[in-house]
């Protein structure tokens, strides 16, 4: 089973973290109506899609990808680098305590899961405004004992290591070589992401399908061309509070 855990749009999502972009106002009923579309297409990808109680007063509380880092052994509970995000952690343990045995990170580490891309047995991690060496060490050891090769990587420009870069398969990775260096991904194919669509690095792989941003268009056609199979979802309410495809889910299987 595949299993999708998400969390709904709180009604104070106009008090989200901003650090890139000027804020704007965000149509609550759109962004909500979007979020069931995402969670109807992760439905029809396979997923069965679990919600994690709703936290009204934690303005960024949709975007759990930043909460924990799902491995198949393990899952680790994240210390957000913003501190009004800390506490959206507990009522996500509650829930993925269900599937996997949970470790968190501890003071003075600071990680948002938007940081952490996973392909295989490599994981990257970026050291970003909300991500410190002491939450990659910490990372790294865990993830080791379990088999994985974990790196540092530095991003800039952007929030978060997977707003620059992310996995369409276990051997292809999109980029914007703009935030990261491309360097970093040299043992694995590399897309750009189309010129003008620099946030659109960010897709969201479900099995054998590749979710892309209905705002990069132009990406999906590289990608298709590719020979991956696309589809798109819309989030562009989302997108004004800095969210994209991947930090509304976490997804795993469970065996
Ligand atoms: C924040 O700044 O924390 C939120 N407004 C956006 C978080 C987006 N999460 C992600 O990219 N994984």
């Amino acid at each position: 089973m595949r299993v999708a855990i998400t969390r709904p749009v709180p009604g104070s999502i106009a008090r989200c973290e901003l650090t890139h972009l000027e804020r704007t106002p965000i149509d609550l009923v759109l962004a909500r109506r979007q979020h069931d579309e995402y969670e109807a297409l992760l439905t029809s990808l396979g997923c069965h899609v679990i919600h994690a109680g709703s936290e009204p007063e934690l303005p960024d509380s949709v975007f759990v990808e930043d909460t924990a880092v799902v491995l198949d052994e393990v899952a680790i509970l994240t210390r957000p680098g913003a501190v009004s995000r800390r506490g959206e952690i507990a009522g996500i343990r509650e829930v993925v305590e269900r599937y996997r045995p949970v470790v968190s990170i501890d003071a003075p580490g600071t990680i948002d899961g938007g940081d952490v891309l996973r392909i295989g047995r490599r994981i990257f991690v970026g050291v970003s405004s909300r991500t410190n060496l002491s939450a990659v060490e910490q990372l790294s050891a865990i993830a080791a004992a379990h088999g994985y090769r974990t790196s540092g990587v530095r991003v800039a420009g952007c929030l978060h290591l997977k707003s620059a870069a992310t996995a369409a398969d276990e051997e292809t990775v999109v980029i914007n070589p703009e935030w990261v260096d491309r360097d970093t991904f040299a043992e694995f194919r590399v897309i750009d992401v189309a010129p003008g669509e620099g946030n659109g690095a960010n897709v969201l792989r479900i099995g054998g399908t590749v979710v892309t941003a209905a705002l990069f268009p132009r990406t999906r056609e590289l990608l298709d061309r590719a020979g991956f199979t696309t589809v798109t979802a819309d989030l562009s309410e989302l997108a004004k509070a800095e969210g994209a495809l991947t930090c509304c889910s976490l997804v795993f299987d469970v065996p």
